[in-house]
């Protein structure tokens, strides 16, 4: 099935010098060892390369003197052992590993068999792009810790806020026999060099609740099997409300003894299965799940009594902070939701047991095209953290629509929180180095189901890959992650690299070009979240306003006048976003609310830049479409047609955004487009 290799086709080299160059270095793996990610990094080698170049490795070092890859621990392999001195040894970290070309060998070396699968995976990836072998001499260690993946996949077989079919895991109330495409996923995930995932749901229900009991823990030990295989640990999402709805207790107070007993042999049987388990994922008092605050404790107390539970054995629990009220008064409009985390969590800095990870959206709000970045990073020094980003398109188009999400994530891991002076990034907080702590590093929703091509969009695979690396290195460029996808995926065709790394730059920019404006957020259907609706959440009780009237716009987070969210940011940050002058344009309506005639930094006042951005980004879309056509030929057909369909999509898609929302505006606010150009 085309698009199913993903980037991992391992296309054949084109016929010529390097595809030479390419074989004559591959006579042979030899593997040293017999870990079992050292075996995955065996075998995925020796596919890989006899993909590539047309010839499958042997295993023994050739006799004649032919150039061989030699692979293995520092501990297991003589070969890594002799080619890497002590201090080379030491610089390599639990995860990392070195490449080395050594007399008529490539040296692949880890301090663990995980880093020898990432190292064999990048040497491919090297091959993939035509880089010369004669002189490799790389050192590369995972800048976080933590490089976790969360499905939302429910038992039933759908996915929330899934866009590219159905589950892989699940069907029919159970946990799929057949794991095939989990292992060919696992080897995705891998390949990008992640190394966590979370198989359910966040909001885990009636069965999922009893993934921790014996029903499925032989079937979810099939799972965690098939990861650990490329060095993957598995997490659950459990409901907190687990010892009543599955333990037959009366209640599931954190500080009840009954309930931590509970936990503790709910642990203890999890590992009986699975002795690397990972641990738990959870989401509590949010959206309607059961939390501590039912028994009037703190989620302090609550993850901990969790923790506890999973220490003996190694695991973590790892905690979403995406904590507000969903049930607010709109009337009333007092509770600004944007501050709901911050005011939650800050509190119980220094509380949380050592084994305990904050789980932290990027935004305050909710993965919107646009958001500032969470006041939590850099507000508690004192507790591990990760951040969450989402992978899957809920508020950026569904996979209908094109979204690189790479420049996203960027912007907001270079984000400077000031929390220690200069040079305190968002990256810093989240690989654990600006405090010092033991835990870090990012997670994010992906973006996959039984799709052929994994993703809906052929486009949107470039999402899953891009988190991947910029999770291995934040420091990565969006253009230089676009350009290994493109190479991977589709082969070395420069019009190709050209054309598809122009349009992923752009997407974002388009995408909000004709979408909600100036960082104000949702006016999407409510619910689905497709699709403009610029009232929809306006008068409901979610906490998502605009504020839009006759005279303006937007919202006042300000202390002066408004909710007092600016407060939350430390440093100049939050005189920035206190001030109507200094506030960035694309964040302005989601610190201020202002009149329609109010002028931006661009020169151009609210209301005309809502017109002409609109006017624009249909356009712009329309020019996605063009771009992808000239692609014709160049493109695996099924790939071709399948991205063509897509593109027209968004292209009506983003007129219709562009009409409602200009033609809303225009009634609101009475005011003429400058351009005279045509709104209803
Ligand atoms: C929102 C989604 C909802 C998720 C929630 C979460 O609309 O389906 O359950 O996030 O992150 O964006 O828990």
């Amino acid at each position: 099935q085309a698009g199913y290799g993903a980037w991992l086709n391992h296309l054949p080299l084109a016929e010529g010098a390097y595809r030479e160059h390419a074989a004559s270095w591959t006579k042979a793996v030899v593997a040293e060892g017999t870990e079992l990610c050292v075996l995955t990094a065996l075998s995925e080698l020796e596919d890989g390369i006899a993909k590539l170049t047309g010839k499958r490795p042997e295993k023994d070092i050739p006799q004649n003197g032919s150039r061989y890859i030699a692979i293995g621990t520092f501990a297991g392999s003589a070969a890594a052992k002799e080619t890497f001195s002590r201090e080379e040894q030491a610089e390599v970290a639990a995860e990392g590993f070195r490449i080395r070309t050594s007399g008529r060998s490539i040296v692949i070396a880890g301090a663990s068999a995980q880093g020898v699968l990432y190292g064999a995976f990048h040497l491919l990836r090297l091959i993939s792009s035509g880089a010369s072998l004669d002189e490799l001499n790389l050192l590369e260690n995972p800048v976080n810790g933590i490089r976790m993946i969360n499905q939302w996949d429910n038992i039933d077989g759908s996915i929330e806020r899934g866009y590219a079919g159905n589950s892989i895991f699940y069907a029919n109330d159970d946990i799929v026999d057949d794991l095939t495409r989990v292992r060919d996923y696992a080897r995705m995930l891998a390949s990008v060099g992640l190394n966590a995932i979370s198989i359910n749901n966040v909001n885990a229900h009636r069965y999922e609740t009893m993934f921790i009991t014996e029903r499925f823990l032989p079937k979810v030990a099939r799972v965690a099997e098939t990861f650990r295989k490329y060095g993957i640990k598995t997490f659950l999402s459990i409901n907190f409300a687990a010892p009543i709805e599955v333990g037959g207790l009366e209640t599931a107070d954190p500080l009840e003894a009954s309930v931590q007993e509970w936990w503790k042999e709910r642990a203890a049987e999890i590992y009986r299965y699975i002795p690397d388990f990972g641990g738990f994922l959870v989401k509590a008092d949010s959206e309607n799940r059961p939390g501590p605050f039912t028994y009037d404790r703190d989620h302090a107390d609550g993850a901990n009594m969790l923790a506890d539970a999973l220490r003996p054995f190694g695991g973590v629990v790892i905690w979403r902070c995406f904590v507000y009220n969903c049930k607010q008064d709109w009337r009333d409009r007092k509770t600004d939701r944007a501050r709901a985390a911050y005011d939650h969590f800050t509190p119980l800095d220094g509380r949380f047991k050592d084994n305990v990870i904050l789980q932290v959206k990027n935004g305050p709000m909710d993965f919107q095209v646009r958001e500032p970045l969470s006041p939590l990073f850099g507000a508690m020094p004192n507790t591990n953290m990760t951040i969450e980003f989402q992978i899957t398109q809920e508020y950026t188009g569904q996979q209908r629509h094109l979204c690189y999400l790479v420049p996203q994530w960027k912007e907001a891991l270079e984000f400077e929180t000031y929390a220690r002076g200069e040079g305190s990034t968002v990256k810093r907080v989240a690989d654990g180095t600006l405090f010092g702590r033991s835990y870090g590093g990012f997670a994010a929703v992906s973006n996959i189901g039984d799709d052929a091509n994994w993703t809906g969009h052929p486009l949107a695979q470039a999402n899953l890959y891009g988190y991947g690396r910029l999770a291995w290195n934040p420091d990565l460029t969006s253009e230089g992650i676009a350009a290994e996808w493109i190479t991977q995926t589709f082969g070395s065709n420069e019009q190709v690299l050209e054309t598809v790394s122009g349009m992923l730059m752009e997407s974002w920019s388009i995408y909000e070009s004709y979408t909600a404006p100036l960082g104000v957020g949702w006016m999407v259907t409510p619910h689905y979240h497709y699709g403009p609706d610029v009232d929809g959440y306006e008068y409901s009780k979610w906490g998502t306003y605009h504020f839009a009237d006759l005279h303006g716009i937007g919202v006042d987070r300000t202390v002066k006048s408004g909710t007092g969210y600016t407060a939350q940011y430390q440093g100049s940050n939050a005189e920035v976003y206190e001030s109507l002058e200094r506030t960035p344009d694309e964040l302005l309506l989601f610190f201020h609310h202002v009149p329609y005639t109010h002028v931006l930094k661009s020169g151009k006042t609210v209301i005309q830049h809502i017109y002409d951005t609109r006017f624009e980004g249909a356009e712009r879309a329309a020019g996605l479409t063009a771009k992808w056509n000239s692609l014709e030929g160049l493109i695996e057909p099924s790939i071709f047609e399948e991205g063509k369909q897509r593109f027209l999509i968004q292209e009506e898609h983003a007129q219709h955004w562009r009409d409602v929302l200009n033609t809303y505006f225009f009634r609101k606010s009475g005011l003429p487009d400058a351009l005279g150009r045509t709104i209803y």
